[in-house]
């Protein structure tokens, strides 16, 4: 047990209430809760929704699922954990991933330590005490010795500011804050604004339903097939017994997912074996298209060629032409997130569909009855935005963040995000985030990627508590530095040629900064370095 636990027995006055603080039990929040637990620590989770499972409580979007296969988005801590869950397809649907994060709750009782219905307005140090007090929407406080931000990387949702939203007669739903019953859309026209991930598994869902959908697009994005399936429970049988060497390959690739990159240059192999190439990832399907060659988020050349691949296979789906150029994109494929789809494109055959390219002129306004754009009128029952979030800064900016002398989290942030290892923050002692900005977070397969934040973290915890130390902090330097690493690494590669939410320039007024690491086993690498070396670039004092 750490020296933290030992001293706290909550809610005195000269104690905090807890030795931990947590915000979010979402994957990362509730992995958290268990590891302090298991440290002797006392800790509460503080959640805004009803239940469990961040991310995959709010997306519930028709369509909506992951676009890492099952077998990998999953938590590996415990085996028995590991052996006793049985995905039922490739890539699992958001209900079934949310079951998933409800038997983790269930299995570990954890529940018990977890606020619902409670939002965190503030969170601010008291350096007299040393100790973080939080305040909920409610007008609650709660303290503790450290605070742990579990807050997601895509959870706050962005609805642009629509001129006319307010006059709309119907009703209106965004696919990151989805109402929990069942929505119909039967008989219905709907309009659909956004063409990324999110609206890119809707669409053909909704297509379905609808009597008419709408898609505005603004900006067309590259999808490669699922290729989703059952999974035969043979394969995943297969995949149970070879669980540690599935695992141990994924520490070694890019993204901490199965597929390892092809370390050759597109450039460097004639067409037909690029093309053989491109064509065996597309079938395959998923994100591993972005590992036919090593130089495709290098050199605009090479990525070219995968980005043509991927026109020339619209141009084959979509039967009318115009259509098909409209929806192919012309920027470098990959630089904002691959989006992974069933039926997307060929959903545009469809003769209830249409495409409405707003790339030109904007959504002018919204009406009592639909949309104007470009100068003509969509009346329409339904809208549906699928505008994406404020990314990886959102859910932390809008929270009050005080740290040392009242300095808001916001305002140190105003030029970008600044942190150590996207887990600390110069000033603001004992606070941690779970895969914040400058870690690899949002470029790889998040679960392995929150598992060994939290481990971080909880180790950290636990060295400062047999030290008898009572704050952990980034230094200034460290801070630095590593700031300047991540800027270099990313301004060696295409990702700051698009504008992407990597970059937050989708948001108004957000400074472009690309936000996360590129490298993952580099980072694991370096973690494990600054932990070995007495959390080297922290002051545990
Ligand atoms: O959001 P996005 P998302 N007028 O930001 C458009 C993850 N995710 O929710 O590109 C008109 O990608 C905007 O246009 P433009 C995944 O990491 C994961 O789809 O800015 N259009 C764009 O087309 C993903 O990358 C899964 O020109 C406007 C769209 O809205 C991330 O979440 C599933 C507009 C927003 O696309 C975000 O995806 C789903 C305006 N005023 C999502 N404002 C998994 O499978 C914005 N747009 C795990």
């Amino acid at each position: 047990m750490g020296e933290a636990g030992r001293r706290s027995n909550g809610g005195g006055a000269a104690h905090p209430d807890f030795d931990v603080l947590i915000v979010g039990a979402g994957f990362g929040g509730m992995y958290m809760l268990l590891k302090l637990r298991e440290l002797g620590l006392s800790a509460r989770v503080l959640e805004t929704g009803s239940g469990v499972g961040g991310t995959w409580y709010w997306n519930r979007y028709p369509g909506a699922r992951c676009d890492v296969e099952s077998m990998e988005y999953c938590y590996q801590f415990s085996d028995e954990l590991q052996q006793e869950w049985n995905w039922s397809e490739r890539y699992s649907p958001q209900p079934e991933i949310l079951d998933y994060a409800n038997h983790v709750a269930d299995r570990y009782d954890l529940r018990r330590d977890i606020q619902f219905d409670t939002r965190v307005a503030s969170a601010v140090f008291h350096e007299d005490r040393g100790v973080w007090v939080l305040e909920t929407e409610g007008g609650e406080q709660l303290s503790a010795t450290y605070c742990v931000m579990a807050t997601g990387c895509l959870s706050s949702a962005n609805v642009p500011d629509f001129k006319g939203l307010e006059t709309f007669r119907g009703p209106w739903y965004h696919t990151g804050n989805w109402p929990h019953e069942e929505v119909d859309f039967s008989g219905q026209r709907v309009a659909v604004i956004g063409t990324g991930s999110s609206a890119i598994q809707s669409i053909p869902v909704i297509a379905e339903q609808a009597e008419h959908l709408y898609v505005f697009q603004r900006t067309p994005n590259y999808a490669v097939p699922a290729r989703n399936t059952p999974l035969a429970p043979e394969v995943r049988d297969r995949i149970k017994e070879n669980y540690a060497e599935l695992r141990a390959l994924e520490k070694t690739t890019r993204n901490g997912t199965q597929y390892p990159i092809n370390d050759v240059s597109a450039l460097d192999v004639s067409a037909q074996e690029r093309e053989r190439r491109f064509q065996a990832m597309w079938d395959n399907g998923g994100l591993c298209y972005m590992t036919s060659f090593n130089d495709l988020l290098l050199s605009r050349e090479a990525n070219d060629t995968a980005a043509e691949f991927i026109r020339s296979r619209i141009r084959e789906t979509v039967d009318d032409p115009e259509k098909a150029e409209l929806l192919s994109p012309k920027s470098v494929v990959g630089c904002k997130r691959l989006c992974v789809d069933t039926d997307y494109y060929k959903t545009y055959n469809r003769s209830n569909v249409t495409l409405v390219d707003v790339s030109q002129s904007p959504v002018e306004k919204i009406t009592a009855d639909g949309l104007i754009a470009k100068g003509d009128a969509y009346q329409v029952d339904t809208i549906v935005f699928a505008t994406g979030f404020d990314a990886m800064t959102g859910s932390l900016n809008r929270i009050d963040i005080r740290g040392r002398g009242g300095r808001t989290l916001k305002d140190k942030w105003g030029e970008g995000p600044r942190t150590y290892l996207g887990i600390a923050v110069a000033g603001f002692p004992n606070l941690f985030t779970i895969t914040g900005p400058g870690s690899p977070s949002v470029l790889t397969n998040m679960l392995p990627s929150i598992e060994q934040h939290v481990e971080f973290i909880s180790d950290m915890i636990d060295y400062a508590g047999e030290h008898d130390r009572r704050t952990v902090e980034a230094t200034a330097e460290a801070e630095d530095e590593w700031v300047g690493h991540v800027n270099l690494l990313a301004g060696k590669t295409l990702y700051p040629s698009c504008n992407s939410w990597y970059l937050g320039v989708n948001i108004p007024g957000k400074p472009r900064v690309f936000m996360p690491y590129l490298g993952y086993q580099a980072y694991q690498e370096k973690c494990r370095e600054v932990a070995a070396n007495g959390y080297e670039g922290f002051q545990v004092g």
